[in-house]
């Protein structure tokens, strides 16, 4: 049977949580024209003010925020109430320049906190179960989400952040984990180290694992749940909106409930900005409802996905997200054509590949170069020169069909690409360099 960890709010009727929703969005408006001056600036430099602001229906009326104005911004440019009002930061891992930082009051964390709480239960937690939290701790959300979540739900909490594999499985085992939290590539390397240790899914006492913070496909989820003896929920969320939890997976597994009581969901095409109706695959855009410290109105995450408020069997009336893509910033374009690293994925994996590769872009003669490293399993791994030609050739056909240009496979040894203990490094764009 289902169950929920706040079901009044989880499976209200649509109609209360659009008065939710009304009620608050203008009250969240006003408290950021009065506190946030560089967003009361875009504001009126677009004509709006709270007065206009009477319900979600006057959404599409306030600026967007975007990454470029959170680094404006940086540090303290929309931070929306006193510093002596809020207890912590988080920052994303941001590859170039600042990083961005996200504020927190105790209320946000508890409010942050409740949404993972929210998506253990969904996964079958209880305070009967012992959760792993190997999501890394620190200034990433990860581990501090997933951790306040299990507290939350009265589970017994291991902190063991990332890293150190044994001990990862050591704890496991001898703790009896039940739930495991960390990223997918983690947790797929994570059910590879514990096969290469002879244990089989039966002896390994998880039953779920709640993994996010990246992009990953069907079947790698399809891969750790027949190692891990598992089910696989999917988990969603950025630093700039809290953290973990913004939407997270329910025994359903079509698609992930957007927490609305605190959280509206926009889907925009990148392009115009233009609002997309239920259904259309567009850039996710969110407004955070309850937030104090970091009020961010209509930010845009650049992560491409669709929306979809059709009923869902485990009775949460909370719209869903599909799997994001990728953030429109993963996105690879070569020789002109759009590429997505989930769908590279996808074909190694339905091949029986792991999603152990390494995708290589240059531009060399005015031509964009596009080689694809790929582990072999160890049960493929042949010095017979015909077999992995043949092999190569299996994959770059079924490359060629996805993607609609051909990439160059190199098949590489088992365990020679890096492995990552949070989100995985996929690409290596020397175009940009
Ligand atoms: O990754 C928060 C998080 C931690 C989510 C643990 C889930 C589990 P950031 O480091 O700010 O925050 O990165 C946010 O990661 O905009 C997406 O592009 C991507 N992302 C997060 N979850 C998923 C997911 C955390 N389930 C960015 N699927 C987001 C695909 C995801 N992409």
């Amino acid at each position: 049977m289902e169950r929920y960890f706040q079901e009044e709010i989880e499976c209200a009727p649509v109609e209360k949580l659009r008065e939710i929703q009304n009620e608050k969005l203008p009250k969240q408006v006003r408290h950021v024209w009065d506190n946030v001056p560089y967003y009361r600036k875009k504001m009126e430099e677009k004509g709006v003010t709270p007065d206009d602001i009477k319900g979600i229906d006057d959404l599409h009326k306030l600026p967007f925020l975007s990454k470029a104005d959170l680094k404006a911004a940086y540090p303290y440019g929309l931070l929306g109430c006193d510093l002596k009002e809020c207890v912590r930061i988080h920052s994303t891992s941001g590859t170039t320049g600042k990083r961005v930082v996200a504020f927190y009051t105790q209320g946000d964390i508890d409010m942050w906190n409740e949404c993972c709480a929210r998506a253990i239960v969904a996964a079958g937690g209880s305070n009967e179960d012992v959760v792993q939290v190997s999501y890394g701790y620190g200034l990433f959300t990860g581990g501090a989400g997933l951790d306040g979540g299990s507290h939350k739900v009265g589970c017994l909490t291991i902190p063991q952040s990332s890293g150190n594999t044994e001990r990862q499985i050591m704890f496991i085992m001898d703790l009896s984990a039940t739930i495991l939290c960390c990223t997918p590539s983690y947790a797929a390397y994570l059910a590879e180290s514990m096969k290469e240790m002879g244990l089989k899914p039966e002896d390994i006492p998880l039953k779920a694992g709640i993994f996010g913070a990246e992009a990953w496909s069907e079947e790698m989820r399809r891969d750790i749940e027949k190692t891990l003896g598992i089910k696989a929920y999917d988990i969603y969320g950025l630093t700039e909106i809290s953290g973990p939890g913004v939407s997270f997976e329910c025994s359903d597994q079509h698609g992930m409930h957007i927490n609305e009581d605190h959280f509206i969901a926009e889907i925009i095409d990148p392009d115009t900005g233009e609002v997309l109706p239920e259904g259309t695959q567009g850039e996710l855009v969110f407004t955070s409802l309850d937030k104090k410290a970091f009020p961010l109105l209509r930010y845009r995450t650049r992560d491409i996905c669709t929306l979809t408020r059709e009923k869902c069997s485990c009775g949460r009336t909370h719209i869903r997200m599909a799997k994001p893509k990728g953030r429109s910033d993963d996105m690879l374009i070569i020789r002109g054509v759009n590429v997505f690293p989930s769908q590279i994925e996808t074909v190694l994996l339905n091949n029986g590949y792991a999603a152990n590769y390494q995708i290589i872009v240059d531009r060399i003669n005015n031509t964009d170069t596009f080689d694809i490293n790929v582990e072999m399993t160890p049960d493929m791994f042949t010095d017979n020169v015909g077999e992995v030609q043949a092999r190569k050739k299996v994959l770059e056909d079924g490359l060629k069909s996805m993607l609609g240009i051909k990439a160059k496979v190199t098949l590489v040894a088992p365990k020679t690409i890096t492995r990552s203990e949070g989100k995985a490094v996929r690409v290596v764009d020397k175009r940009k360099i």
